[in-house]
């Protein structure tokens, strides 16, 4: 009979085709679907993380295991509510004006998925007005923004100029990273926070959305 722990063992592998079989007989034998998803894919995901961190688990690894991941939500998916799940929090990721590179962007908003953020990924070559009018439309928590390119880094430093002009600055917490972005290089154009791997910009959403919530708390 197939278990819970089974299914996380599933993710963890990149085993696309026995996720599907698992997660099956799991809602054929009556399994809630949310403790599938809770207790068993993103339970394997959650292993996935910190091997990725460590350097145990290597890109194309975590890839797999985060498209098994999904491949085991479309069949659970359909059988729940979107306010069965409540989200953790929104986020608008894009890779700035000017640069192509989205595997680290990917993997990032793979990452924050199964987690269970709300995702709005904006793709590559992000106008500095395109990151604004998806703040103004979709109202995130935070705004992330990729850059593998020295000639594209200062891109960061516009388009949060561009938010400032457009009076969304404060609305948002804007994360940054990519290769050749820095602690430092964040601390200069104003970004509240900077990550050098996409497991711990998950970490620092997390942190960023319960100093959120603790402030609201008081504020209430
Ligand atoms: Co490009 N490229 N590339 N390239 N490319 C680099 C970045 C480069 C370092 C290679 C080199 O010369 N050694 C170099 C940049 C040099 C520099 O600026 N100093 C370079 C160059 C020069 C270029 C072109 C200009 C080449 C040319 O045409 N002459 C050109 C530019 C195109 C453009 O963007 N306008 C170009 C093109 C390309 C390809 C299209 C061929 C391809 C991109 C394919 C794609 O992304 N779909 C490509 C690739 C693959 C690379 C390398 C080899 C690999 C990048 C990668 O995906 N790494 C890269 C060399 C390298 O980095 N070793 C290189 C794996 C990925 C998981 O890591 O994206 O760093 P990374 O993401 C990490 C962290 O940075 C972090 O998390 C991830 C890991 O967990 N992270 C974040 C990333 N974003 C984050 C956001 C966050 C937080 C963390 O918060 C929001």
């Amino acid at each position: 009979m197939a278990t819970l722990n089974d299914v996380s063992q599933c993710v963890l592998d990149g085993d696309l085709d026995g996720i599907k079989v698992l997660v099956q007989a799991l809602i054929d034998d009556g399994t809630d679907p949310i403790v599938i998803i809770n207790d068993g894919l993103i339970a394997g995901m959650n292993i996935v993380a910190p091997l990725f961190k460590s350097g145990e688990m290597f890109v194309p690894e975590v890839m797999e295991s985060a498209d098994t991941m999904n491949e085991g939500m479309k069949l659970v998916k359909p059988l729940i509510t979107d306010e069965d799940i409540p989200s953790k929090g929104k986020i608008i990721i894009g890779t700035v004006n000017g640069d192509l590179h989205d595997i680290g962007k990917n993997l990032l908003v793979m990452m924050m998925e199964s987690r269970g953020y709300t995702v709005i990924d904006l793709g590559v070559d992000v106008k500095e007005e395109a990151f604004s009018a998806a703040v103004k439309e979709h109202k995130p928590n935070i705004v992330g923004m990729s850059s593998l390119l020295t000639t594209t880094m200062m891109k960061i430093e516009s388009t949060i100029k561009q938010l400032v002009a457009d009076g969304l600055r404060n609305q948002v917490k804007i994360i940054i990273g990519g290769a050749p972005v820095t602690q430092e290089f964040a601390d200069d154009v104003g970004a509240d926070g900077y990550s050098d791997d996409a497991s711990t910009a998950v970490e620092l959403c997390d942190r960023m959305m319960s100093d959120q919530s603790s402030s609201e708390a008081l504020s209430a």
